[in-house]
């Protein structure tokens, strides 16, 4: 039985579109996939970082969370990325936001993801994929952070080629 989830794709290093766009073609190997527009946003942490693109993607998989992780690290690991400081710049990050309904709290995984309400990068192209999406009991489309965002719109639901 496959499950529901949603990853948000970020990058401000090397070309970033190009990097997103394999990331979405790596997920689409662990199941069905849905993209959201392309966005470009102002970094959130540290302002001395380059801008980000964010998008979030639809993945129906088969995959338990924990082993749905390791392929996203892996994933990140092949585009090169490096940790240098917390929310600092970076080549490829992928969050698992949501896996169906289920809250998810062990050392290596907090699902729903932290600040998911809070960020518009993640909440506007959420309600790309599912304008009626719900979290923690909250309606994304509710949220009054969308009417202050911050992002552009990049490229349509297309940027992806898949
Ligand atoms: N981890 C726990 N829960 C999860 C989850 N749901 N999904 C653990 C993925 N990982 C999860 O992650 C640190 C650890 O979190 C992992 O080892 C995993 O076991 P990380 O990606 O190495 O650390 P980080 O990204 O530096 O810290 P953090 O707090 O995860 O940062 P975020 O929240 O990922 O933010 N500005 C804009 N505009 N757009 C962005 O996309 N992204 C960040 C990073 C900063 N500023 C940004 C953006
Ligand atoms: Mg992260």
């Amino acid at each position: 039985m496959s499950t529901m989830t949603y990853i948000g794709l970020g990058s401000n290093l090397g070309d970033s579109q190009q990097i997103l766009r394999e990331a979405v073609q790596k997920l689409g190997g662990l199941g069905q996939v849905k993209v959201s527009k392309l966005y470009q946003s102002p970094p959130m942490g540290p302002q001395d970082q380059p801008p980000y693109h964010n998008a979030v993607v639809q993945l129906c998989t088969d995959l338990e969370p924990l082993q749905l992780l390791d392929e996203l690290q892996r994933f990140e690991y092949e585009a090169g990325r490096v940790r240098l400081r917390r929310w600092g710049e970076r080549t490829l990050d992928l969050d698992l936001l949501l896996y169906a309904e289920k809250n998810i709290i062990n050392e290596r995984l907090t699902v729903p993801h932290v600040g998911i309400l809070e960020r518009d990068f993640v909440v506007i192209p959420l309600l790309d994929l599912d304008p009626e999406l719900c979290v923690k009991g909250q309606s994304l489309k509710n949220l009054e952070l969308q009417q202050h965002s911050t992002l552009t719109v990049l490229a349509d639901t297309n940027w992806a080629n898949i």
